[in-house]
């Protein structure tokens, strides 16, 4: 081989590598950073279209508000955003798009939805209605958390049920967190003190907790929940405690969490599910109702199918077809 053939090969070859490296090496991406994908399959702007017709009348606010109201927007806000809609006058499909997504933005109103996890460890618990998703979101949760370099040990609290901790010990594996787990039937509490000890004794930087969906009684569930906040919670308090809901249960929603509400103090909401469901306008009608900032979104039953709410960007996708 000449010399400057020689030189072309060991050129490409440091440029592989370093490409190679540098793939490797790449700056991980943090949960904050990430742009939801398509988060909901509304069809809100079709819908405009077909309701805006030749201009608006008043067959197209009533169109407007059915539409709303079918993606689970909620009937207050439908009324304040139908409202404010109007107020703008808009004269052509684009401008009552615009408008429109200027008004369900404003319900978004900016609201701090970064995840505290300030602790060493950070504590966060994770409650919901059985099924919404929570044991899959922890799992989510512990592979975005360690992308980022952050290393994590997951309590199966749920003692509950019976495959709870196994389900959770899975996840565990897959994702490469250790699981602090009990006896079925145990104290969760004892669970969740187990892994913040643990946790601790290893420097690792966040305890993820998983709990029970339901137990024999509301009070009995009040009091599990609100026991292992205050175990796991220690001196300091838990960081973050979030609550699942799944995206596609509908209105009644608010009535299956208040139970939640009253047992812990929840700091954020994580809305699963919304890959499913073309009424992805219950999470500005829940995050209004309760008053507490959406955080994440599951959008697929994958590990990697969990992402930072972002409201501009969800407006979009509602609006998108
Ligand atoms: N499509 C979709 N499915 C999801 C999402 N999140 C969770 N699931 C599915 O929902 C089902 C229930 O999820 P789990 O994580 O077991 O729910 P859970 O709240 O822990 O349930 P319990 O422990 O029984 O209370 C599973 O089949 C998950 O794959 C999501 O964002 N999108
Ligand atoms: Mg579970």
């Amino acid at each position: 081989m000449e010399l400057p053939e020689l030189t072309v090969v060991i050129g490409l070859i440091v440029l592989a590598v370093a490409g190679l490296v540098a793939l490797r090496w790449r700056t991980p991406t943090r949960i904050d950073d990430i742009e939801p994908a398509v988060t909901s399959q509304a069809g809100l702007g079709a819908a405009l279209r077909r309701v805006w017709g030749q201009g608006p009348d008043e067959g197209t606010w009533q169109g407007l508000e059915e539409m709303l109201l079918a993606a689970d927007v909620g009937v207050g806000t439908t009324e304040r955003v139908i409202e404010g809609v109007r107020e703008a006058r808009p004269e052509s499909f684009d401008e009552a798009r615009e408008a429109l997504a200027g008004q369900l933005m404003a319900e978004l109103a900016d609201r701090d939805r970064r995840l505290h996890l300030r602790g060493s460890p950070a504590v966060v618990l994770v409650v919901g209605v059985n099924g919404t998703g929570k044991t899959t979101t922890i799992a989510k949760l512990a592979r975005h958390l360690m992308d980022e370099g952050r290393s994590v040990v997951l309590a199966a609290a749920d003692t509950f049920r019976a495959a709870a901790g196994e389900q959770l010990t899975v996840w565990g594996e897959r994702v490469g967190a250790p699981v602090v787990t009990g006896q079925q039937g145990g104290d969760p509490a004892a669970v969740a003190h187990d892994a913040v000890t643990s946790a601790r004794a290893k420097g690792a930087d966040v305890v993820l907790i998983d709990s029970a969906g339901r137990l024999h009684s509301k009070k009995d569930l009040m009091a599990e929940l609100a026991k292992i906040h205050r175990v796991a919670g220690g001196d300091r308090g838990v960081d973050e405690v979030l609550l699942v809901i799944d995206a596609t249960s509908g209105q009644n929603v608010l009535s299956q969490v208040s139970v939640f509400m009253e047992a812990v103090p929840v700091s954020g909401l994580v809305l699963t599910k919304l890959d499913g469901t073309a009424r992805g306008g219950i999470v500005i009608s829940v995050e209004r109702e309760l008053d507490v900032p959406v955080k994440l979104v599951g959008v697929g039953e994958g590990v990697d199918d969990l992402v930072p709410f972002a409201p501009r960007s969800f407006v979009e996708s509602l609006l998108e077809v």
